[in-house]
């Protein structure tokens, strides 16, 4: 059987690493990391391996399938893409002509390819009723940026040399992707490269992680007070005078109001809040300040809490008073490929299409919870209004790769909306319990079954090809269903494509190349170049530079310098609750084989971690009476849950962290026992963020006992 080898860019995370797909004929036989390249250097983790499973598996969906029976008693029909296609098409436009675009309500999870042309779709429908977890992921670090430079681009650590230098200090804050393999478009094994080089490692995390094990200063913080010691961080700072004076003075504004407002925010003061030392907290701060090139990898944690935006801000003025931004070796903005029209909605206005929808549309959202910094809804106000009928009743979702019974909180909420929606359309691979709900079903090609142009939302230096090795079945892309979707509806102005393939030519029309040619080369790097403040016109906000101070901010009701807020569940802030529920519990950190919800049905994934498991510290254990191995409730007022328990001495006594995302594909539809093991069970309503709706899945009170 002839054999090759293909080059692509593995998707079974956020993904960014380059790898070759081994081929016997037709059939994928094998996944391994490209060593040439320069986003991974050979890096493949479990998942990337596992992709043959994935494709391959008996229970993926291969066509369209229509509801035939009630709802929940998994009977289908299998019918052709053009019909699962016009009768999408006809009854989103229905709902739109008799009652309204906003009727129609769209769904989306984790940043996945079709993200872009998604948000654009609504826009181009008219629907401002669109939710992701966007407000506890990643989008209050990209608005922060927004607000503080006029443009969306995160800063990145500069973990590549590009610029000649590694970073001298590297710290890693809330995050764990040297364990988890990738987020966010930075793999993993090059921030491992990078804190094996670095000179001095600060690590801020509840629980020992791998880094954290080996650093020179593990603050091993307590769960979701990091707004409390990156003030503290920037109080040692600014009373030390250990600022970049220049890149003060020259770019940045509101230095003096930010000198005066940390003034009490001592490292004493951060000690009682995050139980981290004064000299501990002193110590990391002089280390970041003063070993320069110093990088910041923030992570998932900072985005879960009472305090997102506001953490963030202070994460991101850290990185600008001690100048380490846009240096070699520092935190730098990603060069973009010249010509190519990125998919980045925020730095791409036209691609997302954000001018398809008026701005009055945009503001009138389901509504009740309106958050000033968030552009999406907040998930649990967008369930709400459906179970509800508060402010009105949307009539039809469209859900686009997302699990949100098991993924978002308020889950028997979310349940009650499906059942009462007039239709679901879900696009997914799998049938999973919120697909369970569908009235149509779409299934959507994995990523290697097509073509297409991998950005990471812009968020990297490099394009990268992504190509079509193999097909299973009848899937579609979901970038092709959301265009031929469209083109149904008539939506021109917006989609003037007639196939994902025309888009890509579009995307790549500046560039002088042709779609086919830049998948045969693989790569398409930006030149890289620093200190790009220099150029005139780089900030773009009101002043023209970094403000440390932000106005608009202030204008918009939201606080101009960053602040801390104590986590609403917390032993401080209810100490009532804190005696019932003793136990601070943080939820979700990422493990390596799964991607959320996904890959319980992976064999070679799920053997690495069979079971639901919660970290607890072996003193606590004893306690309680419990051992490494047993099953145990993990619960809080809301509900209960039941999970492993792993005895783990990395964690403070009081502090639990739970998996996230269980369901069992194993025990079968309709529920496929979502509802023993999935920690968003136990969150409901608690105060939210009122920047951004974030909810403090990183610190709630629960208590755990021995299952009998
Ligand atoms: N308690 C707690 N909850 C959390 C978190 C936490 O830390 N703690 N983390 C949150 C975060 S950061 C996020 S981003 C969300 C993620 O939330 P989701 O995105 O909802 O999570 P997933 O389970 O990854 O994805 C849902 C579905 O997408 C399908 N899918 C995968 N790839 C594709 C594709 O290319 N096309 C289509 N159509 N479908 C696809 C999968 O089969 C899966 O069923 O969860 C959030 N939930
Ligand atoms: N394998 C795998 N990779 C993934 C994902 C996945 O599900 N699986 N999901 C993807 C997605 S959508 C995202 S958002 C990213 C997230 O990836 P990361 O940004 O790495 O975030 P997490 O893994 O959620 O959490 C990172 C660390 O935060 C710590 N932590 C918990 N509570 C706190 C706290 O209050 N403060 C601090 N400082 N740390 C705390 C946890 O112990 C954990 O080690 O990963 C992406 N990549
Ligand atoms: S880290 Fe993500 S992109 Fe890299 S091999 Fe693993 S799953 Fe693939
Ligand atoms: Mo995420």
């Amino acid at each position: 059987m002839r054999k090759r080898v293909v080059r692509t860019a593995c998707r079974m995370c956020h993904g960014v690493c380059q790898v070759l797909v081994h081929l016997e004929g037709d059939r994928v036989v094998k996944v391994t990391g490209d060593p040439e390249s320069v986003t991974s250097r050979g890096y493949i983790c479990a998942k990337g391996r596992a992709a043959p499973e994935l494709l391959y598996h008996p229970d993926r969906v291969l066509y369209p399938l229509r509801r035939a029976g009630r709802r929940g008693e998994n009977r289908w029909e299998r019918i052709s893409w053009d019909e699962a296609l016009d009768e999408l098409a006809a009854r989103l436009a229905a709902v739109r002509d008799e009652s309204g675009p906003e009727y129609v309500g769209l769904v989306q999870g984790t940043g996945r390819p079709y993200e872009n042309l998604f948000n654009r779709f609504a826009n181009a429908f008219g629907t401002p009723n669109y939710t992701a977890p966007a407000h506890l992921c990643y989008l209050p670090r990209i608005m922060v940026n927004f607000f503080s430079m006029g443009f969306p681009l995160l800063p990145i650590c500069d973990v590549y040399g590009l610029g000649g230098e590694m970073p001298a200090c590297v710290v890693v804050w809330g995050c764990n992707i040297t364990e988890t393999g990738a987020a966010d478009g930075m793999c993993g094994h090059m921030l491992r490269r990078a804190i094996e080089g670095a000179k001095r490692v600060i690590v801020v995390d509840p629980r020992r992680t791998g880094p954290a094990g080996k650093a020179d200063h593990w603050l091993q913080i307590r769960p979701g007070t990091d707004g409390a010691l990156a003030l503290a961080m920037l109080n040692v700072i600014v009373a030390e005078d250990l600022i970049d004076h220049s890149f003060v003075r020259d770019y940045t504004t509101g230095f003096d109001e930010l000198a005066e407002h940390v003034r009490g925010f001592t490292p004493e003061w951060a000690e009682g809040i995050t139980r981290v030392a004064a000299e501990e907290i002193r110590a990391a701060a002089r280390a970041y300040a003063t070993i320069k090139p110093a990088c910041i990898q923030w992570g998932n944690a900072v985005d879960q809490s009472m305090c997102n935006f506001q953490t963030s801000r202070a994460l991101l003025i850290l990185r600008a008073v001690t100048g380490n931004l846009d240096r070699p070796g520092a935190d730098f903005f990603p060069p973009q490929v010249p010509g190519a029209r990125h998919k980045t909605p925020f730095v791409d206005i036209a691609f997302s299409g954000m001018q398809f929808l008026p701005p009055e549309k945009r503001a009138v959202k389901v509504g009740g919870f309106d958050y000033p910094i968030m552009v999406t809804v907040q998930s649990p106000a967008f369930w709400r209004s459906i179970a509800t009928g508060e402010p009105y009743r949307m009539r039809a979702v469209w859900i686009m790769g997302s699990n949100p019974l098991v993924t978002s909180t308020h889950s028997l909420e979310i349940e009650e909306a499906l059942r009462k929606l007039e239709f679901v359309a879900v696009s997914d691979m799998f049938l999973t319990p919120t697909a369970q709900y569908a009235d149509l079903f779409l299934p959507a090609s994995t990523w290697l079954e097509y073509d297409e142009i991998h950005t990471s939302g812009g968020h990297t230096f490099s394009l990268l090809a992504r190509r079509k090795v193999a097909r299973v079945g009848d899937t579609l892309d979901d970038q092709e269903v959301i265009i031929r979707v469209a083109n149904r509806l008539g939506l021109k102005e917006a989609f003037p494509w007639r196939s994902h393939r025309e888009l890509s030519e579009w995307v790549l029309e500046g560039t002088g190349m042709s779609f086919e040619e830049f998948l045969e080369r693989g790569i398409l790097v930006g030149e890289p170049r620093y200190r790009k403040y220099e150029d005139p016109g780089f900030f773009l906000t009101p002043s023209g530079k970094f403000e440390i101070y932000c106005k608009t901010l202030e204008g918009m009701g939201v606080s101009p310098l960053p602040v801390y807020r104590e986590p609403p569940l917390s032993p401080f802030s209810a100490p009532d609750l804190a005696r019932e529920y003793p136990l601070i519990l943080t939820s979700g950190a990422k493990v390596q084989p799964f991607f959320h919800g996904e890959f319980r049905m992976i064999p070679s994934l799920r053997e690495r971690n069979p079971d639901p498991l919660v970290e607890i510290h072996p003193r606590t254990a004893a306690e309680l009476g419990i051992e490494d191995g047993d099953w145990v409730w993990v619960e809080t007022p809301e509900n209960r849950v039941k999970m492993r328990a792993r005895l783990f001495d990395g964690i403070a006594p009081d502090v639990v962290s739970a998996q996230h995302a269980w369901w069992f594909p194993e025990e079968g539809p309709p529920e496929y026992g979502w509802k023993k093991s999935s920690v968003n069970l136990l969150f409901g309503d608690t105060a939210y963020d009122p920047d951004t709706g974030s909810e403090s899945l990183r610190s709630a009170l629960c208590r755990v006992h021995k299952a009998v």
